[in-house]
């Protein structure tokens, strides 16, 4: 796929989400929570996993509001996520998307509520009227986006990740990590994505999608570690260098920068791979947005 269509599609597919998310969460939301949770959502982000759940939509024919609730839900846990993650009980960081975060600007109290409520209402956005959305569909994306949000996922990831601080960890017991606090939710993007289909998937086309799913996820990882060491703040909208300044490991702290580029480039290579085997027909968005993880810039 060249890079014009590429890019008309995904301003096309953001422009969508971003009014979606708009109209979903809402400002009218009691004593100000409304606000809290718009400002964690709203404006900011570069919706990669919104894409991979649209992307993998596309490639399978599949139900096209399905794919836009998915698309807003699996967006509203990541927020969720980072909102509780920049609090003083984990990360204690004050800069998000080029904005103070959420507990600085609204107190931690009215952070903590925000997360659980954008959290609750990605779970109400994928179970609307039957006519809407098909009710096995609706259970199909719940347990999915549960699953890959809960403590067998993302969670569980950062359970370890605040177990972690000033440990030395092996190169497995850091992709473990790292496949459930962030590999999961992306990988859990596409296999929502694969959950639209309005008609069965094959088993080639499963499996291809979720080692597909699963590379992708761990290279936006082993990238995200390198840019807190090559990238200013300003380019990223977060704090860089913290990782290293709270003495956690990373892919550049176990295996230095070359060898975690190198990975990088293999990931994505296996992302290239597992799409071939699926057997889809349409599979240049999910091509194209492996190329653009793996060589982003923020
Ligand atoms: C609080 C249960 C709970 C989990 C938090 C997501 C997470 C787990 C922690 C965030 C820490 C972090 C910086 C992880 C690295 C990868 C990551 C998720 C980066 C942020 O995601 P982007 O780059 O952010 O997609 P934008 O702002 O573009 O949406």
């Amino acid at each position: 796929m060249n890079t014009t269509d590429f890019t008309a599609w995904s301003a096309d597919a953001l422009g969508q989400v971003e009014q979606a998310l708009s109209d979903w969460v809402p400002a009218a939301a009691p004593a100000g929570l409304g606000d809290a949770m718009r400002y964690a959502v709203l404006d900011g982000g570069k919706r990669v996993r919104p894409l991979l759940v649209l992307a993998t939509a596309a490639a399978v024919q599949g139900h096209a509001e399905a794919a836009l609730r998915a698309a807003c839900a699996v967006e509203l846990i990541h927020a969720y996520s980072l909102v509780h993650d920049d609090m003083p009980c984990m990360d204690n960081d004050v800069l998000r998307r080029g904005k103070p975060t959420v507990h600085v600007q609204f107190g931690e109290a009215q952070a903590l509520l925000a997360g659980d409520a954008l959290q609750a209402l990605a779970f109400e956005l994928l179970t609307p009227d039957p006519g809407q959305v098909p009710s096995a569909m609706q259970a199909d994306l719940c347990r999915c986006l549960a699953r890959a949000a809960g403590e067998a996922g993302m969670a569980g990831g950062q359970a370890i990740d605040l177990a972690s601080v000033g440990k030395p960890l092996s190169e497995a017991q850091l992709r473990h990590m790292h496949m459930l606090k962030t590999g999961a939710l992306l990988q859990g993007s596409v296999q929502m994505g694969a959950e639209c289909a309005q008609s069965p998937l094959t088993p080639q086309a499963r499996d291809g999608l979720a080692r597909y799913g699963a590379a992708v996820g761990l290279a936006f990882q082993v990238v995200d570690d390198i840019l807190d060491v090559t990238a200013d703040s300003a380019v990223l909208g977060k704090t860089a260098g913290k990782d290293a300044a709270a003495d956690k490991p990373t892919y550049v702290s176990v295996m230095g920068l070359d060898a975690s580029r190198a990975l990088a480039a293999q990931l994505g290579d296996e992302a290239h791979q597992a799409l071939d085997a699926t057997g889809l027909a349409h599979v240049e968005l999910l091509r194209a947005l492996a190329e653009r993880v793996v060589n982003r810039s923020n």
